[in-house]
């Protein structure tokens, strides 16, 4: 390989945004999704499931979504849990934006102000994502009926700066609540993405390729 098309290769493989997920859920097929499923303890459970247009069934784009679901038996002490999850490799000194949409009903199993929703970003000292840099793990703010109106798709977005030693990470949208009296309650999910691109250059650097003089 000469060097120059070597330096091509090189620049193409920093230098360029990638957008490493863009799912609507629509096929599931290729294996790279963990779950959705979900699981609790005292009393809590939860589950996932890939949902189709229908009554009681909400999607925003194509003709699929995911329902991450969570529920208890009444038991104060209840802890419920729903998710779904990608572990992907990743490259150092690199910015991470995670965006989805989410929902919830005000009809059909609606979401308590025990339960809540977030985009969660953890990074791995590995590519097989076992390490956990427990150090540096990425919460958004919460999605709750707080915060959010019932009955219409919400953007949730985060941003995050990959960690130095990090050679893979997990992007999960994670719904959890707690002393839910009984009630089965329920997120909606649709339209997943994860972009990756070069961090700022140190001040002094200049981007290769870039015109000084673009205006
Ligand atoms: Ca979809």
């Amino acid at each position: 390989m000469s060097s120059v098309l070597a330096t091509l290769v090189v620049s193409a493989v920093i230098f360029c945004p990638a957008q490493l997920i863009h799912s609507g859920f629509e096929d599931m097929s290729n294996g790279k999704w963990d779950g959705p499923g979900g699981g609790g303890v005292g009393g809590g459970g939860g589950t996932g499931q890939v949902v189709g247009i229908g009554k009681d069934s909400f999607v925003r784009s194509g003709a699929r979504a995911v329902c991450l679901e969570i529920w208890d038996d009444g038991s104060p002490d209840s802890v419920a849990w729903a998710a779904i999850m990608q572990t992907i490799p990743c490259d150092t000194q690199r910015k991470i934006r995670v965006g989805a949409w989410l929902y919830f009903s005000s009809s059909v199993l609606p979401l308590g102000s025990e339960s809540t929703a977030h985009l969660r970003i953890e990074y791995f000292e590995d590519k097989e994502g076992l390490q956990l840099i427990p150090t540096h793990i990425y919460l958004s703010p919460p999605f709750d009926p707080a915060s959010y109106e019932p009955d219409s798709w919400h953007l949730i977005e985060a941003c995050d700066r990959i960690p130095r030693n990090a050679r893979s990470l997990r992007v999960s949208v994670v719904v959890t609540g707690q002393g839910m009296n009984g009630r089965k309650q329920a997120v909606w999910l649709d339209d997943l993405y994860v972009d990756l691109s070069p961090a700022p250059f140190p001040r002094g650097m200049r981007r290769p390729g870039k015109s000084e003089s673009t205006g």
